[in-house]
């Protein structure tokens, strides 16, 4: 394969993880980066889901780069806000001459002759190979959408469409709707096609826990404030940061300590639904913070509205029509939206990425669960390093705490690299499992496992490969600094050097 591009740093996505991480590494003077995104912005999933009551459900101090002060309307921002946040601060920031958008990554193969990656990309302008040193993958973790598996579902006749991917040109105005899935992206999107439909149908397979939402307008003074006060944007991340990190993450091993959520959540239910039936089948049966949490005031009232109605049989297919649920009744409808999550942990992208031994980063997880030493680094796939990578996800705070621990890690490995004149770097299989190992030992303890629900955060073996399980700063810590003796370090000229 002839490379038409040769590269030094090449990031697989400009979401806040790629764009955080070209910010960065050019700062450290990596003038020889390329941003691959197949989007026409950046964004990520910020750019992706412009469903109607998008917003950020972790407060908007929290939820911005630590270096980029944002200025927000709301406490919780959103999704246009947030949008427009990152594409300031990508203008702002002098890097977008890197970022090439529209193409997408067809395939990476690790060139053990080269010592560099052969990237595979198609954009409007046809292929291009780079050979890149390094590839970062900033792909993100809830960037696939999953279609439902349900019989017939490919020959519904109405519109249909996933809540990530919005059609905007559907008029859903005195249509019959049905809308599957109760997770974070339906409950916003329940309140606000609700009144507009003729008819919705919400169909519930899990009830979830839903707590009050305390969003307000910030004033114009404290604006100002946020804006102009030294130290104030800080003053307000901090309390914020420690209200959460106080208490949620001693819950997840101790589910009794939630008793106060849990009955926030309870009396949210029975301040926002009057009906004692609906209530009941509103009512969670599985431990809270299981799932995630979720934060509305709009959802229950919208639930409780003449014209919406909770479906909680199963669905046993859908037809040309309508949904036919496991009692024989059919309803129909005119637009089914799907709200029914992601690509967790199967994310498409390892299927495209080949590492030294020739298997795909898809098929190693297969064997071993989705695993990477601190989140980051894969044995057998050197150079390659993720961002928003296995068991770095949250509940109860902000992924951009994570990815500026993850980007501030990944420095700290290109530095290395520089002055060791470090030509691969790749993580021992051995201290990968080791990491691995831990987490699950610890895994097993939390309420995730041992809360009695099903979700997207564990494996079909049941490991949980996606949620980091302690605090934000022992993530922090951990990532403060690469632990060379972790990796295999090789030269250029192939003298190799195995750590002990
Ligand atoms: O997806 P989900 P999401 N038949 O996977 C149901 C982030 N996020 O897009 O619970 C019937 O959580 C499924 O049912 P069950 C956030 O991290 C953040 O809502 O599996 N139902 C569930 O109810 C979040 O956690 C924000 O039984 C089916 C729903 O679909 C993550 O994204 C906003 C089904 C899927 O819920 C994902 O949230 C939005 C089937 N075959 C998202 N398959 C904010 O910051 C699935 N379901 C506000």
């Amino acid at each position: 394969m002839t490379p038409s591009t040769t590269v030094d740093v090449l990031v697989m996505g400009a979401g806040f993880a790629g764009l955080c991480a070209a910010i960065k590494l050019d700062e450290d003077g990596e003038r020889d980066l390329v941003v691959i995104e197949k989007g026409s912005d950046v964004g990520g999933t910020w750019r992706d889901n412009t469903y109607p009551g998008a917003a950020c459900d972790v407060p908007s101090q929290l939820y911005s780069y630590s270096f980029a002060p944002g200025d927000w309307s709301m406490s919780f921002s959103p999704q246009p806000e947030i949008q427009a946040y990152l594409q300031r601060v990508a203008r702002e920031s002098g890097v977008l001459d890197r970022f090439v958008f529209d193409t997408r990554v067809d395939g990476a193969t690790w060139d053990e002759a080269e010592q560099r990656w052969m990237v595979e990309t198609t954009g409007p302008r046809g292929s291009t190979t780079y050979a890149a040193r390094v590839v970062v993958s900033a792909t993100g973790g809830l960037s696939e959408p999953k279609l439902p598996d349900i019989e017939g579902i490919g020959d519904f006749g109405g519109e249909l469409f996933h809540s990530a991917r919005w059609d905007h040109d559907t008029d859903l105005a005195g249509k019959r709707v049905a809308v599957i899935g109760t997770g974070a992206s339906a409950i916003q999107i329940v309140p606000q096609v609700a009144g507009t439909a003729g008819h919705l149908d919400v169909y519930q397979r899990t009830a979830p826990y839903v707590i009050p939402r305390h969003d307000r307008s910030y004033s114009r003074l404290e604006r100002v404030a946020l804006r102009h006060v030294p130290g104030m944007q800080n003053l307000y991340r901090t309390a914020i940061y420690w209200g959460r990190e106080a208490y949620v993450p001693a819950f997840t091993r101790q589910p009794k300590l939630a008793w106060p959520a849990k009955k926030m959540a309870l009396a949210n239910l029975e301040k926002g639904v009057t009906d004692p039936e609906l209530r009941a089948r509103l009512t969670p049966d599985f431990e809270i913070g299981c799932k995630r949490i979720l934060i509305s005031n709009t959802y229950y009232p919208a639930l409780d509205r003449d014209d919406v109605e909770v479906v909680t049989d199963r669905i046993e297919r859908v037809t040309p029509t309508g949904i036919v649920t496991a009692d024989g009744t059919e309803r129909p409808i005119d637009v089914l939206i799907v709200a029914t999550g992601f690509f967790t942990t199967e994310l498409p992208v390892t299927e495209h990425l080949v590492g030294r031994t020739g298997e795909t980063l898809a098929a190693q997880w297969k064997r071993t669960g989705m695993s990477a030493f601190k989140g980051t680094a894969v044995a057998n796939f050197p150079n390659l390093f993720f961002l928003v990578g296995p068991n770095t996800g949250l509940g109860h705070s902000s992924m951009v705490f994570m990815i500026e621990s993850q980007v501030s890690y990944l420095r700290s490995v290109l530095r290395s690299m520089r002055e060791g004149s470090w030509a691969e770097v790749e993580v021992h299989a051995e201290a990968e499992h080791a990491w691995s190992a831990g987490l699950q030992r610890r895994m097993r303890r939390t309420v995730w496992h041992t809360g009695g629900c099903a979700s997207w955060y564990l494996d079909d073996q049941g490991r949980n490969t996606t949620l980091w399980p302690r605090s934000t700063f022992a993530f922090r810590g951990t990532t403060a600094s690469f632990d060379e003796d972790a990796f295999r370090l090789t030269r250029r000229r192939r003298t190799t050097r195995t750590t002990p």
